[in-house]
């Protein structure tokens, strides 16, 4: 190998195509689109991994990040039929459950006695439910809990109840941001290429229309998430493409906070033939993820979808984060997830403890939390 820039003795590899790879990632440079394919072919994954942590060290530190928040699906009635869901449900057939809005505002207060930080709010695209009841879910929440974040409504929520309601985008999200939405979740991205969306979620919008309504969530002045749906029919070519999408996008607007890649699980879907992820192609996923978005801030590992034992091995493969307490996930447990549905504080910290990093409580936007017994600060 003949390289400008000395190699750490601690990175090495069998695979040759690895070293002009690791050149560029150790010089702070661009990976191109190639490089990507070349990082999902390897069967070098612990040359991957190794990479993803220096990058992953050099931006994060030591610290590993997690929240303590609630989820709250308001309904699962959903006129999209996507075949990669086994959450929504057609309106009047068997397991459709609509909440009103006094359940969910009961609903946000249940659960564990730890004061939540966050909500994170998504549903199906219900055919009948006005834009007003999201709003005004959304109201009565930030009446009740003042101090909570609200991080609600996926982009393709927002594109569908922009339609129903008859208003563009952008005056859908100020009247969101008005309600009290204070960020935006990133589900609904899954994979940008048409040939896939098309199989696996063709009624939802296609992936230019997430992108473009991100950017204006983004010119909205709310920052938003970005997800990616992997391990079902998407070839490596379309990983990396849609990881690229996500990267120009962000180059535009800055808007995007954290990248968490979601591994599919076929149970009671569609594609229920499809089989689950294994372990190596979901940590080699946190990595590529790393290494590919280089204007990303954080990278999440989701302990729901990952089981806590992968999220854990991620902390060393490029996230720096394992979301939070989560309590009451749906959309994975009616897809076979056998993760608990939600998890103490205390055993986030010792799952981030036990992969040596430093557990960092952070809200929705990373500022640091500091608790009492039953309430926290946020510094700004
Ligand atoms: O949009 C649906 C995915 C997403 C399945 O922004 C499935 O902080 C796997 O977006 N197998 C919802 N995935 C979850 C999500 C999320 C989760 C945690 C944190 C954040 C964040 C966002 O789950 C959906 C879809 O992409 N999904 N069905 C399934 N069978």
């Amino acid at each position: 190998m003949t390289s400008a820039i000395p190699m750490p003795r601690s990175f090495q590899t069998d695979d040759a195509r690895l070293y002009p790879i690791a050149e560029k990632v150790l010089a702070g440079g661009r990976l191109s689109f190639e490089d990507g394919v070349t990082l999902y072919q390897t069967g070098d994954v612990l040359a991957v991994g190794w990479l993803a942590n220096y990058v992953r060290e050099k931006i994060n530190g030591n610290v590993a990040y997690f929240n303590v928040n609630r989820h709250i699906n308001p309904t699962n009635v959903c006129v999209a039929s996507c075949r990669l869901c086994a959450f929504g449900r057609k309106k009047d057939t068997e397991g459709t459950y609509t909440m009103a809005l006094e359940e969910a505002w009961q609903t946000a207060a249940s659960g564990y006695t730890e004061a939540v930080t966050e909500f994170h709010i998504v549903g199906g695209l219900h055919p009948d439910l006005p834009f007003e009841y999201f709003l005004d879910l959304v109201r009565g929440l930030k009446e009740r809990f003042p101090q909570v974040h609200i991080k609600a409504f996926t982009m393709v929520e927002v594109a569908f109840l922009a339609k129903r309601a008859k208003l563009t985008i952008p005056e859908t999200l100020q009247r969101m941001k008005a309600a009290g939405v204070d960020s935006m979740p990133g589900g609904g991205a899954e994979i940008f290429a048409d040939r896939v969306r098309h199989i696996i979620c063709d009624h939802k919008i296609d992936g230019g229309e997430w992108l473009e309504t991100a950017k204006m969530a983004h010119q909205a002045g709310l920052r938003s998430n970005a997800t990616m749906l992997y391990g079902h029919i998407e070839t490596n070519e379309d990983r990396v493409d849609h990881l690229l999408r996500l990267r120009a996008v962000q180059d535009e607007t800055g808007g995007f906070q954290t990248f968490i890649p979601l591994a599919f699980h076929p149970d009671h879907t569609a594609l229920e033939h499809i089989p689950r992820t294994t372990g190596m192609l979901d940590v080699r996923q946190i990595a590529v993820g790393r290494l590919l978005l280089d204007n990303f801030a954080h990278i999440k590992a989701y302990w729901q979808m990952m089981t806590p034992q992968i999220a854990q091995i991620a902390l060393r493969f490029g996230a720096d984060d394992v979301d939070g307490t989560v309590i009451e996930e749906k959309i994975y447990h009616d897809a076979g997830a056998t993760t608990p549905q939600g998890m103490r504080r205390a055993d986030l910290i010792r799952l981030i403890t036990e992969a040596g990093r430093e557990p960092f409580e952070r809200d929705t936007l990373y500022r640091a939390v500091t608790r009492t017994d039953d309430t926290f600060t946020i510094a700004v």
